[in-house]
């Protein structure tokens, strides 16, 4: 059988044509960190992207079975990072501090991952339950005192929790809606469970960031989509849901609120026409504005492997900082190997020991960076710059630089010493 879940190119909302806009080759899975002997077997599938002129929506081509991606050792923790934590301890106080709780409420989340957010909703007694499909992460959300039932969630698992708990007064879900193939599924399942002054609240990394940054490492295995404003209101308008609020997040390199409701339930905010109208300034509506991205990032790979090889010849040390699912999509694209790139330093213990998928960079834990600062870190975890630059004042201050590709190959920070 076939690992792929589709092999046509159609979208997977509208069922339009998708026409193929970007082709990054060959790669592995971004979270497939790979035991030194395990190798032999690694799997590997054609990472391009689609878009579509009828639902505006940026996709994957082919992707990887759930299965495969999501599993008992899915090796990304929301929590690991102080700045999500704070992000999250916000995003919950901007829905508990909102319109839309009645008195009993009931909170539903879809990927609750740690529980990192609906952690906040079950220290308060509030009622609340969280979709998880991966066990390893469910049970950290368990100890965090989080109801969890472990499942995908889809129509049917809506009717699961509407029959035990009722509807919902908010359904939320952080970076996990551009991961679900069978996007109509979950939304006619969103329609379902939520009640007629419900909100469905989500969160992803934003197209709009992707296109201005050349952020191409937000395309791998697991986001099936990039959202947009426009995407979003095609996507759920088919099930008669509307875009009533959007606003821009500074996580993970710019994501996007969105906030949605049965349609007339609420009048939508002035920021949406704005979101739409910008995006349309930016072209991200539109297919040329793709095609010229393959030519963008093509130029970022060589500027970013010029330097890589320049740095060896001047036998500076180089190390990779943060084994991101990100980072596999640079180290397969730029195909870089351990001759650039001796090593990564990650803080997450699972990582600790495994290589890097593709490419084979052994993992280490942050102390072998401590212990033996490189000249030069190549920033894979650009997302949390803020955080790993105070974190990190020590090797910056003895010169250490951080090499990025964001927004397009340089330095951080921009005007230290030169080493
Ligand atoms: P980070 C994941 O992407 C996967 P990733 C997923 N598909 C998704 O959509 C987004 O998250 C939401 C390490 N680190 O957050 C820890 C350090 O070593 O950019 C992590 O391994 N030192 C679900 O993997 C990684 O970097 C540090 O100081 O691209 C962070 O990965 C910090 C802050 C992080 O997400």
């Amino acid at each position: 059988m076939s690992s792929f879940q589709k092999q046509v190119p159609r979208c997977r909302v509208s069922d339009s044509e998708l026409t193929t806009v970007l082709d990054l080759g060959l790669h592995p899975l971004g979270n497939g960190f790979i035991a030194p002997s395990d190798t032999r077997d690694e799997f590997f599938y054609p990472l391009s992207v689609g878009f579509s002129e009828e639902s505006k929506l940026v996709q994957l081509v082919d992707q990887p079975s759930p299965e495969q991606m999501f599993h008992s050792e899915y090796p990304f923790f929301s929590g690991t990072s102080v700045g999500m934590r704070q992000h999250f301890k916000q995003f919950a106080y901007s829905i508990l501090s909102s319109k839309f709780l009645s008195e009993n409420p009931l909170i539903v989340e879809i990927g609750c991952n740690d529980g990192i957010l609906l952690s906040h909703f079950a220290s308060r007694n509030l009622r609340h339950i969280g979709i998880e499909p991966a066990d390893n992460v469910a049970a950290l959300a368990r100890e965090q005192g989080v109801n969890v039932l472990k499942d995908f969630f889809c129509e049917d698992t809506a009717e699961v929790i509407l029959s035990s708990h009722g509807s919902a007064d908010v359904i939320m879900a952080a970076n996990v809606l551009c991961h679900i193939a069978r996007l109509n599924d979950v939304i006619r399942g969103f329609k379902r469970l939520l009640k007629p002054n419900g909100v469905v609240v989500f969160e992803d990394p934003y197209l709009g960031d992707v296109v201005r940054k050349t952020s191409y490492d937000q395309i791998y295995d697991e986001h099936v989509f990039l959202f947009s404003a426009h995407s979003v209101v095609y996507a759920f308008g088919l099930a008669d849901l509307q875009l009533i609020d959007v606003a821009p997040q500074p996580t993970h390199g710019g994501s996007m609120r969105y906030v949605l409701s049965h349609k007339g339930s609420y009048e939508p905010s002035d920021s949406v026409p704005r979101l739409l109208e910008e995006e349309s300034r930016l072209g991200i509506d539109q297919l040329e504005t793709f095609i010229r991205f393959q030519t963008k990032i093509e130029e970022s790979k060589q500027a970013l492997r010029s330097e890589l090889e320049e740095l060896k010849k001047r036998g500076k040390s180089v190390a990779g900082y943060g084994a991101t699912s990100k980072s596999t999509t640079i180290l397969n694209y730029c195909e870089i190997t351990t001759d650039l790139l001796p090593y990564i330093c990650d803080t997450t213990p699972i990582k600790h020991g495994k290589l890097s998928p593709g490419r084979h960079i052994p993992i280490k834990p942050h102390q072998e960076f401590q212990r033996n600062h490189p000249d030069v870190a190549l920033l894979f975890a650009w997302n949390h710059f803020e955080e790993i630059q105070s974190k990190e004042s020590k090797y910056l201050s003895n010169g250490g630089r951080f090499l990025t590709h964001v927004p397009f190959v340089r330095y951080l920070p921009q005007f230290g010493p030169e080493k």
